[in-house]
């Protein structure tokens, strides 16, 4: 089945983002305070900013990702053109959307200038849907910020939105596209977002912001205390929030119809939505073991038995079985990997960007402490008691995130698996023993 032949779409797409005429870099119009040439970071020759001042350069495009069955999916999502002069960001953004979209991470206080781009969907190019950023659960400076299309402004093809965020709550978020939410969302829009807090700088400190010895410097704020940890995770005044490591772990599944459906231009079944595709972090078992990055995607090199029963014969893309897809830009970026020494403490920041279902994550031989929830630290409203929780699973629903502690304090060395506690999500679609599934190495 050769559906696109999809090495001449890019060049029609920038062609057509050009107006067939002059350059495209007019429409990409990105702010970033003291930086002239529209990269999005700082040159030599420019003017530094404020330590707490931070740019980034986002595209909103399509691209392909692969599933750790051979099954190469289509997606809409984010990739990070930051670096990238204005003028060369469509041509570079074309096909570059990541799964999951870059990590977005954050001090408080910074102030956040994040540029979003809309590159085209290259390879559906009858689409012409505009893209936002919502910041889920963040307190935003204004509505206009916020992406949520009725309230706010959308991205339209070749068009650039500067969003400005004044960041002043840590904890662990997501970030979405909230155009047509569930399409764009179930298309791979989405992405892990977390912010370190003001006691990293300062240690623990009383109201009135003096220092009340319970806790020291962070390290990774230049702490030189022997016994101080990397980071803490919220403003909590008694250092309880410690941690070692820390690692974000974003939950999702990919409904392989679905994505079908939308490579082959059929209409999308949004009610019978299912993930069957079960992931951390863009990938399912054990492609989450695999450090760093994922080759570029490929296209299938043999069939491959659809969610609906159809059988897709190998190449289901290009025809070509085996023949690079994306123009050889990897997609999938992340991995689940985390490594302690026994008596550290993991951090790990889980969201669950689900649409169709609540997980359930366990890491048995592991006691997970929840210290946050929704990015609000787990504390009662007196502000005088923790209301942690020890837990042997965490179960949590669509938009919702936890910051769980892993004391590994004696603790056996070994290898744990931290994975979804209903069977059937540690699989990739009939490939048995994957899905929704990583390790922790305690060393
Ligand atoms: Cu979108």
């Amino acid at each position: 089945m050769k559906i696109f032949k999809i090495k001449l779409l890019p060049a029609a797409l920038l062609l057509a983002l050009s107006g067939g005429v002059g350059t495209v870099n007019a429409a990409v119009f990105v702010q970033c305070p003291g930086d002239d040439n529209g990269n999005a970071i700082w040159d030599e020759e420019e003017v530094q900013p404020a330590a707490n001042t931070k740019c980034m350069h986002l595209i909103a495009g399509d691209s392909f990702a692969v599933m750790s069955d051979d099954n190469p999916l289509y997606i809409f999502g984010y990739g990070d053109q930051t670096g990238t002069l204005a003028s060369e960001v469509i041509k570079e953004g074309i096909l570059d959307a990541e799964w999951p979209g870059p990590t977005v991470e954050l001090e408080q206080n910074d102030e956040f200038y994040l540029s979003l781009t809309n590159v085209g969907t290259v390879i559906r190019p009858d689409l012409f849907d505009p893209h936002t950023i919502h910041f889920h659960g963040f307190p935003n400076a204004s509505a206009v910020f916020d992406g949520v299309p009725e309230v706010s402004i959308s991205i339209n093809m070749g068009a650039t939105l500067t969003y400005y965020y004044n960041v002043v709550e840590p904890g662990t978020y997501i970030y979405h596209c909230h155009v047509e939410a569930t399409e764009h969302m179930e298309m791979g829009m989405l992405a892990n977002l977390y912010v370190h807090p003001l006691q990293d700088v300062t240690g623990c400190v009383d109201a009135l912001g003096a220092p009340n010895g319970n806790c020291s410097v962070a390290t990774r704020k230049g702490g030189t205390d022997p016994g101080a940890p990397t980071g803490y995770t919220y403003n909590d005044g008694d250092g309880t929030t410690a941690w070692d490591v820390e690692q974000p772990l974003q939950v999702s599944a990919f409904d392989s119809e679905f994505h079908d459906a939308s490579l082959f231009v059929q209409p999308l079944p949004f009610a019978a939505l299912k993930g069957d595709y079960p992931q951390i972090n863009g990938r399912g078992y054990p492609d989450t073991i695999n450090p760093g990055i994922m080759p570029p995607p490929a296209d299938n090199w043999a069939s491959i038995v659809g969610a609906d029963g159809e059988i897709h014969p190998a190449g289901k893309v290009t025809g070509n079985p085996g023949e690079t897809l994306n123009n050889d830009t990897p997609t999938q970026l992340l991995d689940s990997n985390a490594t302690v020494t026994a008596g550290q403490t993991l951090l790990l920041r889980l969201s669950n960007v689900g649409l169709d279902r609540f997980y359930t994550l366990t890491a048995p031989g592991l006691t997970m402490k929840i210290v946050g929830t929704g990015a609000r630290h787990m504390r009662n409203a007196a502000g005088d008691k923790n209301l942690y929780r020890e837990v042997a699973s965490v179960n949590f629903g669509g938009g919702e995130t936890h910051d769980v502690l892993v004391d590994t304090t004696g603790v056996a060395p070994g290898t744990y698996f931290l994975h979804a506690t209903e069977l059937h999500q540690m699989s990739n679609l009939t490939q048995l023993d994957g899905g929704m599934m990583t390790e922790i190495v305690v060393q």
